[in-house]
């Protein structure tokens, strides 16, 4: 039996990489200084995991940017616009170019260019972010990296034997997206392409000694058709043709292989990895459909949540496999890739943030090494004296969770129990409900304009809050300050016209973990950074006990901002669902219990919003859709619940009390009936990149509360034209009623700077204000 690892956070654990990275893209140290600081970074990485006495230690899972973005390089599928400066590029010292690779990742504008980055999108139903390859009909692909070859003798040049990580041929198509392509056309059109290059790469890795390589098909565990079981089968058997020594460690997550197990099980692969966190009950029928010889790895060391694994009950899994397929047939690792967890527990140090009773409970990247390594020991019957103890505390450490004070609160319980379908309903229907809002609510009664919520936080603002948090700045100074940004911004928004206001939550680090900060059952962290996407992390809070709402949170704020105007403002809060989605979350109660004890909470907030007097309150759900379960049975129950939540969170107030929602994108044609049910008076999205194409689900379903489909792109400093604005409008105006449409930009602000802000804010105001007219002349 051999303990292994399938990915291992990169990002550092001072969040070395993003600092390095960055510093390289502003120009302040080169290629070299890079490429020596990220060998730096690797090697810590490839000998923690030696040191914790991993067997196999992964290569390759390293990435300067997106690990699926590597793959795109190695296998050479670089989109033309990129052609050019691929082939200008200077690459003596990286296996393969980085400007290149940067600007596919990030887009490239400067004098001489103006080329698009490709698009990211979650990897899977984590809060990953990975950049999509770009197939056409005429795709070529040629190995243009040695990046995973390179890694391998790096690893081997200071001692450690690695098993390089590969995206399979048949995920690696899906995960990308078809592009100037007719649409008889399918990106799996090209595995007969693709796969020389990869039996190419396997060819080589094999000449280069190496033992196994993890190729990664997490397809496997999800829902798929005739034709990708087909590529599947088709795929394997050439890779097997060209192999002898080389062994392949076919490996999926996040889902149980259900009814492709008999698929997977018959590929000639030498291994098969399964992830036993999220699908323990599969092992039974994997084990009955591999091939003798095979190896199964079981994950049962949670890669995605940071609670310490019940070694007891892993070791009983374990057991139970090497019993049916021999113990040198067993390899034991974690469920998925360590990148969803953060780095090093022993970092948090603040008993404020994380008090030691919680912290006992816990384990990060660097201690679930450890956890596999004492298990294997446990398994074996050689745990020494002293690690016979850890494993006593650990187990220990785990059993107390289950009988905490901490945990459980009576009446968060009893709330629970009194819930009932009455607390999920308005008092009437919406379009009662808007002649109400219509007369209380004073905003223009065609194309009322207003923003996403937060606005630009400048590094003055960021630094008021790390000032304040490290106790050089007294809670008077700080709160006098973010009232004085405030102020400025009530004034501002004024003067560029829009009608239903903002305070601009200068008082928030991120809108999840300032709400995990203000709620008990939360804890949070100092250093547990997780990736989100490139350089960019989030440092997820952790519910670990029932949910509730001490004192008010956000109405402070919402008021003051409130108290400087005449004109309305919109209090802002973050939805149960997504608070839930980008939480690490407790693992002893159901998903869509903890979502209805968040929900609870916000309700609260909710209702004193209300009774200070704020008229409309948006409570965004960015992560509605990401919550959705990967295997399509699961939807409807997801649904049920997660709509329910929202409701329960937004449905205490008055009619004349006006709820928004926003969501970060613009795929609703799936879901359009839930969305409907979430009831908000108004929902806000993304749909300016495609030009308004995506209301189409909203106008088929004939959506009957109000939109704001949003006029303009946040997510780059390009300043819209009012007459571009208005033209969007236009397209709106066409297919929906004008009755409904709101007028805003398609997300927060917080991450633009106010040169770009305020010019377009402007033109929108403008683009707003023309359309009244055009309105009232046609009328
Ligand atoms: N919050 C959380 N999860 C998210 C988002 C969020 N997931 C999806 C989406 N938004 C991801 N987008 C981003 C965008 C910006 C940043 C992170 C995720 C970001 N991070 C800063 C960084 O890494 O430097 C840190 C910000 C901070 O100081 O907290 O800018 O909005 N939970
Ligand atoms: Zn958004």
């Amino acid at each position: 039996m051999i303990t292994h690892n399938l990915g291992y956070p990169r990002i550092g654990i001072n969040r070395d990489l993003k600092k390095v990275v960055e510093q390289y893209w502003k120009g302040e140290i080169d290629k070299t200084k890079l490429d020596e600081s990220v060998s730096a970074l690797k090697v810590m990485h490839w000998t923690t995991q030696k040191n914790a006495g991993i067997d196999m230690v992964p290569s390759n899972d390293f990435s300067l940017y997106d690990q699926v973005l590597d793959t795109a390089m190695l296998v050479g599928a670089v989109p033309e616009r990129y052609e050019e400066l691929f082939e200008e590029e200077d690459n003596k010292i990286y296996s393969y170019p980085i400007d290149t690779y940067f600007a596919m990742a990030r887009g490239l504008q400067d004098e001489d260019h103006d080329i698009a980055a490709m698009e990211m999108t979650k990897w899977f139903n984590t809060n990953y972010h990975y950049i999509v390859p770009e197939f056409t009909p005429d795709q070529e692909f040629q190995c243009l990296s040695s990046k995973i070859f390179d890694e391998y003798e790096e690893a081997k040049s200071v001692g450690v034997i690695t098993k390089p990580v590969l995206i399979g041929p048949v995920s690696f198509l899906l995960l990308g997206k078809e592009k100037d392509a007719p649409d008889d056309f399918h990106r799996l059109d090209l595995l007969d392409k693709l796969l020389p290059v990869y039996q190419n790469i396997l060819t080589k890795l094999q000449n280069m000694g190496v033992e196994w390589v993890q190729i990664e098909e997490p397809f496997l565990a999800l829902d798929i058709d005739e034709d990708t079981r087909g590529a599947f089968q088709k795929a394997y058997r050439a890779l097997a043709e060209e192999r002898s020594e080389l062994k392949l460690l076919l490996t999926t997550y996040f889902e149980g292989l259900e009814d492709n197990v008999e698929l997977a099980g018959d590929l000639p692969v030498d291994g098969l990895h399964i992830d036993l966190v999220e699908a323990p009950d599969q092992m039974d029928t994997v084990i009955d459909a591999l091939d003798e010889d095979i190896s199964l790895s079981l994950g049962v060391v949670d890669g995605r949540n940071i609670w310490k694994t019940d070694l007891q009950k892993a070791a009983e899994f374990i057991q139970q496999a090497a019993e049916q397929l021999g113990n040198d047939k067993i390899m034991v690792a974690p469920s998925c890739s360590l990148l969803h967890c953060p780095v090093d527990l022993e970092q948090e140090t603040d008993e404020t943030a994380l008090p030691p009773e919680i912290k006992r409970w816990m384990a990060f990247s660097k201690q679930k090494l450890d956890e596999l390594t004492l298990l294997k020991k446990f398994v074996g019957s050689s745990l020494s004296e002293e690690e016979e103890k850890l494993f006593e505390q650990h187990q220990a450490d785990i059993s107390g969770k289950e009988e905490s004070g901490l945990v459980h609160n009576k009446n968060v319980q009893k709330r629970m129990q009194l819930l009932d379908g009455e607390m999920l309903h308005r008092d009437h229907p919406y379009n009662e409900r808007k002649t109400e809002q219509e007369e209380h609510l004073d905003v223009p009664d065609l194309f009322p304009t207003t923003t996403i919520g937060s606005f630009p936080q400048t590094p003055e603002v960021r630094k008021w809050r790390s000032e304040f948090r490290k106790g050089n700045l007294s809670k008077e100074e700080y709160e006098g300050r973010i009232e004085g940004a405030i102020d400025k911004l009530i004034h501002q928004q004024e003067e560029i016209g829009l009608d239903l206001l903002v305070h601009g939550e200068f008082e928030r680090n991120d809108m999840v973990e300032y709400f995990g900060e203000h709620f008990a059952g939360f804890a949070f962290t100092r250093h547990g950074w997780v990736q989100s996407y490139g350089t960019r992390g989030v440092k997820p809070p952790v519910i670990y006990g029932d949910v509730h709402r001490p004192d008010p949170v956000t109405v402070r704020w919402s008021s003051y901002a409130q108290s400087q105007t005449d004109k309305p403002v919109k209090g802002m809060l973050t939805g149960p669902v997504t608070i839930l989605q980008w939480s690490f979350v407790r693992d002893d109660q159901s998903r869509e219990e903890t979502a209805k004890q968040i929900a609870l909470a916000i309700r609260d907030e909710v209702k004193d919003l209300e009774e200070a007097g704020i008229q409309a309150i948006q409570i965004d759900e960015p992560a509605f859709r990401e919550g959705l379960p990967l295997r399509r049975k699961n939807w409807n129950h997801y649904l049920e619940w997660a709509v329910d939540a929202f409701r329960l969170a937004s449905t205490v107030v008055k009619d004349r009390t006006q709820i928004h929602t926003h969501m970060c994108y613009s795929e609703f044609n799936d879901i359009i009936e839930h969305i409907a049910r979430l009831d908000a008076d108004v929902i806000s999205m993304e749909t300016s990149r495609s030009q308004m194409e995506l209301l189409e689900a909203f106008v088929e379903f004939d959506y009957p509360n109000e939109i704001g489909p949003g006029i303009y792109d946040i997510h780059s400093p390009r300043v819209p034209s009012t007459s571009e604005m208005m033209s969007l409008l236009e397209k709106a105006v066409d297919v929906l009623d004008a009755s409904q449409l709101w007028v805003n930009p398609d997300c927060g602000l917080k991450t633009r700077g106010w040169e770009e802000t305020v010019p377009s804010l402007e033109n929108m105001v403008s683009a707003a204000r023309q359309m009244r007219q055009k309105q009232s002349v046609e009328a």
